[in-house]
């Protein structure tokens, strides 16, 4: 029987009909077959709906379904493609699944599956239900025993959830291992490793003394990448006992890194399974970006232990209920072990390029979505990252304290179950005593709210006036008035603060604020750090920016002031490239502030570096109603030249005092030097001064690390010619076994701005060497085409729409959850210039009339709806 793809809608939760007490796996692993024993301990939910039960299957054989020891016989059971239905069951019972899969043949890496020489699983959200039939969602939470056998030389590390109670040999050959994790959890948290093993081992010691086992597992050979993970295991570890008095509690925390994963890394419980570009950090092959990227997943998956593991989710629409919160702790934890301000600017860049753009798109969505069709769609970076300021926004109205309490109350009165958002809310109202009933809105609306501030200003008295309205979003017309919190500060000319900063709770559509006592002329510095993920417009002026830009006693305000002052110049130039007008000139006032920038540099060089960065294209496009892609592109590409020329001597200067010197260390204050290197360098080399190419030549020769070789080849992508293409050679020569620093030389590839990026992605995709089966070397080919040369992806022939199309078709067919990730890059045509967006559109519509999976289906659906 074929099932048709079904909406699911949040408010028809029902509880589950049965539950399961415990689960005794067992995996016998043969050649190109491995066959899952299952034995569930059940009971009948009083609570849940009388009936026929349902557990989820697919795409594995059936070979035996018992029930208290006695097998059913084909009559007694319906099975369809994705469900076995078991009926007039009695209230308690044991039922017995034996299924066969072939973890070889599984390219959609979901499920059991084969990453070079691992085998693997992964379950979220629904993998678990290829493994063997079970009710899979996270309401039914039983403690698991696993018992895994295989070959011994084939695979002598055996691993799965929980602590290792026995392990020894079996039939001539083989070997086993017995796991078992004394925590009740879904079964999207299982996981299973067997393989040719590499390892690195230590020990952690909680804060009441217990010794924990801690490993990093790989293929032989990346071992010494694996060091900067484990390390920065530790630091989550003693970060999470400090700040929420969280303790790990099992014997082992294992990290497996394999090769071929669809994201970045999962939570399973004592055995995370991370994709190798988030454990491997070694400074020959990985950058300052890399090794922060590497900490800070290490510590997020580390801290779903508590927030998603101990305390889960009820239902899948309660996603962000883990994953907000995650994020958020991952996100403190960062600000912790790096530049705070610098680590807050990247957060905001993160919401304002990615989330706005889908919070404006035809996938917007709330961060509790009240509908999907594939679950695997809804890992966005709404339900992530606007999540995450979701309880940043809670964080800063209750206190930080008060709102570590509140956490501390969630997790012990929610301890051991599936919850919901709202309990989550409740919690936080409880310990804080604030009123969220309002806020609440932020969870259930999908959409950025705009808000306004202007200024009035007479007899010492301040004026702002304060707005809100928020855009309708699909399925959604009407917004209510959100509850946001904006913080604010008052300065004078000089620098001075007149008014400190405050939070003030914008919760009517229109709201004025006094502040008497202010003295003339006032520099009002809003939305301070992003204190809500809305757009402001504000009636400052350029030399209020400038002001802002030199004295704000906060570094995110300071860079965001630059922002602004950048963006104004850039929206001038966008106009004038389209009127085939003239380019602006800098301008007095971005040139005063660039001037004093350039005199005296920040202590702090990473937000140096990042006060001198332009906002992005999309950033830039974001302020447009329809995307020009070839005029945002050339405006910002003019500006930097703009500020290369203007600026030739002081970037020099600045370049030259930063030029690598030391043996590399990752730490923040040498990864900002290497920044602000690397971004001096880019200016010169975009406005190609003269010697820029040997420069770049040599600070490649002679780099030690990952970094400056990345800065070098980087500014070369503005410099066609024979250097960049012998350093380039050198480059795939020297990393051809290093998998991920190849992926890097994809990128760069297909980015420089003279190539014919289409027709070297199609080369390169063509390659028998490519493999295409690897997400990490499709999000680099294709990712770096589409997102790291929109000009030329964007082309006008349409070859590259055609190009994404032809691919997303091969990909959907083996690994769906990939192909709707690329799918998603076309959907929002009707954000862009009818040139682009009508290409766009065709590539949708040549989509819709192939066959598809359910994922790709749902993302072409919401583009063409
Ligand atoms: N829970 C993981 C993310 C994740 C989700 C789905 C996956 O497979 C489809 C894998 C990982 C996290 O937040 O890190
Ligand atoms: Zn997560």
């Amino acid at each position: 029987m074929t099932d048709q793809p079904q909406r699911q809608y949040r408010l028809d939760y029902r509880p589950p009909a049965y539950l399961v007490d415990t689960v005794a796996l067992d995996f016998d692993i043969q050649e190109n077959n491995t066959q899952v024993t299952a034995q569930l301990a059940v009971a009948r939910n009083v609570a849940g709906p009388a009936g026929p039960w349902r557990l989820d299957g697919r795409g594995m054989r059936l070979v035996r379904v018992a029930i208290d020891g006695a097998d059913l016989a084909h009559d007694a059971y319906e099975l369809t493609d994705t469900a076995l239905w078991l009926d007039n069951l009695p209230s308690v019972f044991e039922l017995t699944i034996v299924t066969e899969l072939d973890p070889e043949t599984n390219l959609s890496l979901e499920g059991l599956y084969r990453s070079g020489a691992i085998l693997c699983t992964q379950c979220e959200a629904t993998g678990f239900s290829r493994i063997t039939y079970f009710p899979d969602r996270p309401d039914v939470m039983a403690r698991f025993t696993t018992r895994i056998e295989a070959d011994a030389a084939r695979y002598p590390v055996l691993l799965s959830n929980g602590n290792c109670t026995q392990a020894g040999m079996a039939q001539p050959g083989r070997h086993y291992a017995i796991y078992e994790d004394p925590f009740a959890k879904p079964c999207y948290l299982f996981a299973l490793v067997a393989g040719d093993l590499g390892v690195i081992r230590d020990t952690y010691t909680t804060a009441s003394g217990r010794e924990v086992a801690l490993a990093v597992f790989t293929e032989h050979g990346n071992e010494p990448q694996c060091h900067h993970a484990l390390d920065a295991l530790k630091k989550a570890m003693a970060w999470d006992e400090a700040t929420y008095d969280l303790e790990y509690d099992l014997d082992q925390f294992f990290i497996v890194a394999v090769g071929s994963f669809n994201m970045g890394a999962m939570e399973n419980k004592g055995l995370n399974i991370f994709n190798t570009a988030c454990v491997f950090a070694h400074p020959e092959t990985a950058t300052d970006g890399d090794f922060a990227r590497v900490r800070d997943v290490v510590a997020h998956e580390y801290f779903h232990n508590y927030t998603g593991n101990r305390v889960t989710c009820r239902d899948w629409f309660q996603l962000s209920l883990k994953e907000g919160l995650t994020v958020y702790r991952e996100h403190q934890f960062a600000i912790d072990h790096g530049s705070p301000g610098v680590t807050r600017i990247e957060q905001v860049r993160m919401i304002r390029d990615i989330q706005f753009p889908e919070d404006g798109g035809p996938r917007a969505h709330p961060v509790r979505p009240d509908s999907y069709i594939e679950m695997n769609n809804f890992y966005t970076i709404t339900v992530y990252e606007k999540g995450a300021e979701l309880i940043r926004m809670i964080a800063q109205m209750a206190g930080r304290e008060a709102f570590t309490d509140a956490v501390k109350h969630y997790l012990h009165k929610h301890d051991g179950q599936a919850v919901t958002i709202e309990d989550f809310v409740v919690a936080m109202e409880e310990t804080t005593g604030l009123d969220l009933a309002q806020f609440r809105h932020w969870y259930s609306h999908a959409g950025t709210p705009r808000v306004a501030i202007s200024q009035q200003h007479e007899n010492n008295t301040l004026t702002l006036t304060l707005s809100q309205s928020t855009p309708a979003t699909p399925g959604q017309p009407n917004k209510p008035v959100f509850d946001i919190p904006i913080s604010l500060a008052v300065f004078d000319t000089a620098g001075s603060q007149q008014v400190p900063p405050q939070l003030v709770r914008l919760n009517h559509a229109r709201k004025k604020i006094v502040y008497k006592d202010v003295p003339e002329p006032a520099v009002v510095s809003a939305l301070r750090g992003l204190s809500a993920p809305v757009k402001l417009t504000q009636d400052t002026t350029e030399r209020d920016l400038v002001c802002l830009m030199a004295h704000d006693s906060d570094p995110v305000s300071r860079w965001d002031a630059a922002q602004s002052l950048y963006m104004t110049h850039l929206l001038a130039c966008v106009d004038a490239i389209r009127a085939d007008h003239a380019l602006p000139g800098l301008g007095d006032g971005l040139s005063q502030a660039i001037t004093r920038l350039l005199a005296d540099w920040p202590a702090d060089r990473a937000l140096l570096a990042e006060m001198l960065t332009l906002p992005s294209t999309i950033q830039i496009g974001e302020a447009f109603e329809r995307i020009d892609v070839a005029a945002i592109d050339g405006a910002r590409r003019a500006v930097r030249q703009q500020i290369g020329s203007r600026f030739e001597e002081e970037l020099t200067a600045l370049a030259t005092a930063h030029a690598p010197r030391s043996t590399y260390v990752f730490d923040q204050d040498a990864a900002g030097r290497r920044a602000v290197f690397a971004l001096a360098l880019g200016y010169l080399a975009e406005t190609g001064v003269e010697g820029i190419e040997a420069w770049c030549r040599t600070v490649y020769d002679e780099a030690d690390n990952m970094t400056d070789r990345m800065a070098a080849l980087g500014a070369l992508q503005y410099c066609p010619g024979a250097t960049r293409d012998r350093l380039l050679g050198d480059f795939a020569r020297r990393f051809a076994n290093e998998p991920l620093v190849m992926d890097k030389w994809l990128r760069l590839q297909v980015s420089a701005p003279d190539i014919d990026a289409v027709a070297q992605a199609r080369a390169l995709l063509q390659d028998p060497a490519f493999d295409f089966t690897n997400p990490n070397r499709l999000r680099a080919l294709l990712g770096g085409l589409v997102r790291g040369n929109a000009p030329a992806f964007h082309r006008a022939d349409g070859a590259g729409y055609a190009l994404l199309v032809d691919e997303i078709l091969r990909i959907d067919a083996f690994n769906p959850q990939m192909a709707a990730a690329l799918a998603g890059l076309i959907a929002p045509w009707q954000r862009y210039d009818a040139r682009y967006g009508q290409g766009m559109r065709a590539g949708l519509s040549r989509l819709d009339g192939a066959e598809l999976s359910d994922n790709t289906r749902e993302i072409v659906a919401s583009g063409l709806a």
